[in-house]
């Protein structure tokens, strides 16, 4: 495959060093380092995304317009290839490369709180650039992506269609989901209402998706998939999920997940540095419903995938979304525990 691709960038797959990169659970990522350039390399999961146009389309209004309007903010678009296209098809995929950014790393797990500041400061600068930008220009790359509502009726679906042993292992998982429904009924309240307005929104702000610099200052977000029309509570909220716990979602130790009230400080600090005049005092009042949202919407997407057979997120092991989806309850009754603490950290 490689072969056919890298010569259309103008790269011979001879000399090149291609290598499987990232942790990503959608679509497919190699490092491609040739000579002295380094690029990264992806192929966009169809079955996630059927439409990839609706990508490349999202990311070249957006590359336009903050070249014009910020031309030193660093975007991270596709390179194009010889003919001009930043997204290939050929027969085997949807194809598109990354110039990697110098001097940059990631990090898997947040092990300092800086490094949430800086992350949530990155995604709070990100939405606040665009602020101005037409919202509705962009297209919805996956429609309904984050609408808890109708994750809470698929879930309701899986939970019908699941074999017997499934859901026999699922019962006090589904127990907790289904006692804390209204989460779901909040988010109803909100988007029925239109209480909070429409943004420019990341849509996937784990720690990965941030680059940091050799100081470990932000750079940049990356992974601009999923940036499309959405709702602040979807950035926050994914922030909370994957910078407050020490462990991620693979761990599958219960007791080393925790809510380090430190790093939640430091998401508010950071984005609210960006976002702080810009989102309205709705918006801020849902800052710690945010985490609930996004937390609850994960476990219900783990544990739906689980029921119907790993079709989503695929499988490592024999009840590997299983225990994602109990990391996520474990993870969401801890942050409910601490729910008052946490309001008391940024009321103040
Ligand atoms: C997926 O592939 P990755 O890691 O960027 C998923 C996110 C989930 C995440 C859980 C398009 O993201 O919504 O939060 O897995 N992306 C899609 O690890 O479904
Ligand atoms: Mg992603």
């Amino acid at each position: 495959m490689f072969k056919k691709i890298l010569p259309l960038y103008g790269i011979d797959p001879v000399v090149c060093d291609v290598k499987a990169f990232g942790d990503g659970l959608i679509n497919y990522t190699w490092s491609v380092i040739t000579g002295s350039d380094r690029y990264i390399l992806q192929q966009v999961n169809q079955n996630v995304f059927k439409h990839p146009f609706d990508i490349d389309h999202n990311i070249s209004l957006l590359k336009d317009y903050l070249d014009t309007e910020y031309p030193d903010y660093l975007f991270v678009a596709p390179v194009k290839d010889l003919t001009g296209n930043s997204l290939i098809h050929t027969e085997e995929g949807y194809f598109r490369m990354f110039r990697f950014v110098a001097n940059s790393h990631s990090f898997n797990v947040a092990e300092h709180k800086d490094e949430a500041f800086e992350a949530a400061q990155q995604f709070g600068k990100f939405s606040r650039l665009l602020n101005n930008f037409e919202v509705q220009h962009l297209r919805a790359t996956l429609p309904d992506f984050h609408n808890l509502s109708l994750r809470y009726h698929q879930f309701l679906y899986a939970c019908e269609h699941a074999s017997a042993e499934r859901k026999d292992k699922s019962s006090e998982l589904i127990a907790y989901l289904l006692a804390n429904k209204d989460i779901v009924e909040t988010f109803e309240r909100i988007t029925d209402r239109k209480e909070i307005p429409l943004r420019v929104i990341h849509h996937d702000t784990k720690i990965s998706n941030v680059l940091f610099d050799a100081q470990n200052k932000g750079i940049c977000v990356i992974d601009l998939d999923t940036v499309m029309p959405g709702y602040f509570i979807s950035d926050i909220g994914d922030m909370i999920r994957t910078y407050v716990c020490p462990v991620s979602e693979e761990e599958t130790d219960m007791s080393k997940i925790e809510i380090r009230k430190d790093y939640f400080k430091a998401i508010y600090d950071g984005y609210m540095l960006e976002m702080g005049t810009t989102l309205t005092a709705l918006e801020k009042s849902y800052f710690i419903y945010a985490g609930k949202f996004l937390i609850y919407m994960q476990a219900l997407r783990f544990l739906a995938d689980y029921l119907q057979n790993d079709v989503y997120y695929g499988s490592g092991y024999e009840g590997h979304n299983l225990n994602r989806a109990e990391n996520q309850l474990t993870l969401l009754r801890r942050y409910l525990e601490t729910g008052e603490q946490l309001k008391a950290l940024i009321d103040g």
